[in-house]
């Protein structure tokens, strides 16, 4: 019996051993066959798939779509009294909308089209809603104004901003649609300052926002809430922002738990400034950065427009506000703790010798100053990569 295992090497054999290659060879092709079979199934099938799972970039996001969007808008002056374009609308509504660009839908299509297996509808998995309180926030931070800033690394170092100071996060839906509004006139270095601290602190406090910067052209007195107002009316063109912060150019958070959004009552933010030893000088102070939703600010018709010069029209924002029946709501002195950029006082931004008076008829003014008698010009809007400027003509005092 232990001779005949050589025997089946040996010619004899032959035959058996010739069928025996033969079928591991049909094995072999057969393997190899489903081994193709299955990756051309895969490409066609999951590859598809993939980008939906894991968020194609929405035109928010930078897809051809958006950019193109964006593109034709930004760096162009609008020609005075047109509607400006919407580059974000489209692409910032929540919800399973996303993604679903004829775009994407072509490269589903073409990609199915590489096999003949069979085809499942595919639906884009909605994002989640945002926390409550964000997980990226780290608490205090420093700040200083002792090193120049270069906007060109801040966008590299902000490249989820999209261009005109757009951004919503990509992992999930943020319920704060909120439009940062500037009052601005030749202080570039202290919007640097700004634009470098602010956009990472935003992002992290995960709030769908854009950055909006009303720039006073002329020479004539300044008006900072005649500016608000134009902010919130202009950027309300832009998009459907429920939240409207108004900050001053100067002014930076030292804690990123500070939140740039609204809450039930209206927000003051900046409730502990350096310059007043990181406390409020008096309890009724409301300048600064203050936050209020779109109901609450259309519920006081907005802010005074005929506070020309320094002084007085938080006051009479105040005095709005509580006619109104609201308080104010505000974090805590730790939280709230921010640094101003020291400056000299601005030209024709000398304090206004009306502003007393001003502030003790709020209940009558109010009535017929605001939103309701606001008339201003555009000069232009520019989209640069990490802000809308929005350049206007606000008058002069009558
Ligand atoms: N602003 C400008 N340009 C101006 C004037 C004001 O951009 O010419 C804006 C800017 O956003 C500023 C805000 O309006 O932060 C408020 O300006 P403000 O002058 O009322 O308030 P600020 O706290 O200065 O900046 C107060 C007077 C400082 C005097 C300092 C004397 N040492
Ligand atoms: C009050 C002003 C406010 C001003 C605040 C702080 O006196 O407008 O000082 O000013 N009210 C009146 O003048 C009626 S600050 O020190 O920041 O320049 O915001």
């Amino acid at each position: 019996m232990r001779f005949r295992e050589p025997l089946l090497g040996g010619s004899a054999a032959m035959p058996g051993a010739s069928l025996q290659r033969a079928c591991r060879l049909l094995v072999a092709v057969c393997a190899l066959h489903l081994g193709v079979t299955l990756v051309y199934y895969l490409a066609g099938r999951d590859l598809s798939r993939l980008p939906f799972l894991v968020g194609v970039p929405t035109p928010l996001q930078g897809s051809s779509n958006g950019a193109t969007t964006i593109r034709q808008t930004s760096g162009v002056l609008r020609p005075r009294g047109t509607a400006p374009p919407s580059p974000f609308e489209a692409s910032s509504e929540p919800g399973p909308g996303r993604g679903s660009s004829p775009d994407a839908n072509s490269r589903l299509s073409s990609a199915s089209n590489l096999t003949s297996s069979p085809v499942f509808p595919i639906t884009a998995l909605p994002l989640p809603a945002c926390p409550e309180e964000s997980p990226l926030l780290v608490g205090p931070l420093l700040i200083e104004f002792n090193v120049p800033v270069d906007l060109t690394l801040v966008a590299k170092q902000n490249s989820e901003v999209k261009v005109g100071g757009r951004y919503a996060p990509k992992d999930c839906i943020s319920s704060h649609k909120v439009a940062i509004i500037i009052p601005f006139r030749k202080r570039q270095e202290h919007l640097k300052y700004w634009l470098y601290y602010l956009h990472p602190i935003l992002q992290r406090q995960q709030l769908d926002y854009g950055i909006y910067v009303i720039n006073q052209a002329g020479e004539s007195m300044f008006n900072r809430a005649k500016l608000l107002n134009i902010g919130f009316q202009e950027a309300l063109k832009d998009y459907n922002y429920s939240c409207f912060v108004f900050s001053d150019v100067d002014l930076i958070p030292m804690d990123d738990r500070n939140a740039y959004r609204c809450f039930s009552q209206p927000r003051h933010i900046s409730v502990a400034m350096d310059k007043f030893g990181f406390s409020l000088p008096y309890v009724q102070y409301f300048g600064g950065v203050s936050a209020l939703s779109k109901e609450q600010f259309l519920t006081i018709n907005g802010f005074p427009n005929n506070y020309w010069g320094w002084g007085g029209e938080d006051d009479d924002i105040f005095n709005r506000l509580v006619f109104r029946g609201m308080s104010i709501s505000r974090p805590n002195a730790v939280v709230g703790k921010c640094r101003m950029i020291r400056h000299s006082r601005d030209k024709k931004n000398e304090p206004n010798p009306q502003r007393f008076d001003r502030i003790a008829h709020t209940k009558e003014t109010m009535l017929s100053d605001g939103l309701n008698s606001l008339t201003y010009e555009v000069l232009g809007i520019e989209r640069y990569p990490l802000y809308t400027q929005i350049t206007v003509d606000v008058g002069t005092p009558s």
